[in-house]
């Protein structure tokens, strides 16, 4: 059975309790549980994590190297900062779409750069947390190509 991994980024444990006009009602465990049923469907085995530190997210993408076949990363505010997450991404050589629940390009200037879109497969941004499905179904389809 192929695994992937969903990985959450910094402030992320904070989804449903402020700024819903931006990020949605639900929490970061409704949307677990969203991931969880979709992934149940197609098949696919599931972890689900979120960290505040960006060594953590780093060591959890080396860690999916081996045990997961593809990563969901929305790494928060890391993403227009990190260069050391996009390192971690290209070196584990692990299929990783990159995602964000708001349209990052429709916001501030400061988070139309993305690091991790340089390594990513692709990137989906914009569709709230029915975005995670679709970055399941995207890694999903890219799996089955792949074989
Ligand atoms: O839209 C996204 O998913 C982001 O990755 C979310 C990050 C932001 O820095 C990125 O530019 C886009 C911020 C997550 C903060 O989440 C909060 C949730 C509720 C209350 C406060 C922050």
């Amino acid at each position: 059975m192929a695994s992937i991994l969903i990985l959450n980024g910094p402030n992320l444990n904070l989804l449903g309790t402020r700024q819903p006009e931006i990020y949605g009602r639900e929490t970061l465990d409704d949307i677990e549980a969203l991931c969880r049923a979709h992934a149940g469907t197609l098949g696919l085995g599931l972890d689900f994590a979120q960290s505040n530190h960006e060594g953590a997210l780093i060591d959890a993408i080396h860690a999916a190297r081996g045990r997961h076949d593809g990563i969901v990363l929305n790494a928060g505010a890391y993403t227009h900062t990190s260069i050391a997450l996009m390192d971690a991404i290209s070196s584990a050589q692990v299929p990783t779409v990159e995602l964000h629940l708001s349209n990052i390009h429709a916001r501030e200037s400061f988070r139309h750069r993305s690091h991790i879109a340089r390594v990513a497969l692709g990137v989906i941004c914009g569709f709230g947390a029915q975005g995670y499905v679709l970055a399941i179904d995207a890694l999903h389809g890219h799996l089955e190509r792949r074989g």
